[in-house]
């Protein structure tokens, strides 16, 4: 979907719900977005997904944080992963949009979970998908309640548009210099998962990147430490979600 055609599907649509990664949700805002939003007069959601990877405390910490510091109608922690949050979600949608009618889109950035989203919000309707007649062949819309259509297809956010480092982080040139920049984040997060999973702490160095090849047996032919995979391995943890973090 280009960028123009997700700014049309949000412009026709009831209302907007907005993905971001429960590790650093504000960062993951895309607050262009949400300016449009406001003078479009649409309403949205923040949905805090993959609230499975952060602790609970955290993940209460930030939803009153983004309760206060956004125009959103509403804070949802959801996990894609392990199907939470459906019910609390569609209640909320129901008492803004009380009895009226109302087609709803998911934005997001890229790996934030739109696409599982939309898949656990499918599976958990009993009428999962419904081609809606008088719309473009081939889009289907998910019945979340009698009232309430949700668009299959994310709107996803360019790249263009985060942070230089997290566009380093999600598509990186230079694999090693992406993962000092996660290691820099993790290194000063409130914490981290980084210790349990790879035997030491985070600290963004060349040194780093050879333990984990060390630990990990990646190794060159003459048995150097291949930092290269140990950073791909590391940029690849974290855009999976085994590697976790969290910080506002
Ligand atoms: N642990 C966990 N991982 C998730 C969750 N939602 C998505 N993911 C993972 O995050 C990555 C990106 O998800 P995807 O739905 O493709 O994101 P999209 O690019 O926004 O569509 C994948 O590795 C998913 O398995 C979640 O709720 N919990
Ligand atoms: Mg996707």
């Amino acid at each position: 979907m280009s960028w123009k055609t997700v700014l049309n599907e949000i412009k026709s649509s009831d209302g907007v719900l907005e993905v971001v990664d429960a590790r650093c949700p504000n960062e993951f805002r895309s607050k262009r977005l949400e300016e449009l939003f406001n003078e479009w007069e649409k309403p949205f959601w923040i949905i805090i997904n993959k609230v499975d990877i952060v602790p609970k405390a955290f993940a209460d910490r930030s939803k009153k944080f983004l309760k206060e510091n956004s125009d959103a109608v509403d804070v949802v922690h959801v996990s894609s992963k392990k199907f939470y949050g459906f019910w609390i979600l569609r209640r909320s949608l129901k008492s803004y949009f009380r009895d009226n009618k109302a087609k709803l889109v998911v934005v997001g950035f890229p790996n934030v979970g739109k696409s599982s989203l939309i898949n656990m919000l499918a599976q958990c309707t009993v009428v999962s998908t419904a081609p809606v007649p008088g719309h473009t062949k081939g889009k289907q819309w998910i019945r979340i309640s009698s009232k309430l259509l949700l668009s299959d297809t994310p709107g996803v956010i360019p790249k263009e548009f985060a942070s230089r480092d997290w566009a380093k982080i999600l598509f990186p040139d230079d694999v090693e210099e992406s993962a000092f920049i996660l290691l820099e984040k993790i290194k000063n997060a409130e914490g981290s998962n980084f210790e349990e999973l790879y035997g030491f702490s985070p600290e963004p160095s060349e040194e780093t990147l050879e333990r984990i090849a060390l630990k990990f047996r990646f190794l060159k032919k003459g048995g150097e430490p291949d930092t290269n995979r140990a950073a791909t391995k590391l940029l690849n943890d974290w855009n999976n979600c085994k590697l976790t973090a969290w910080w506002l």
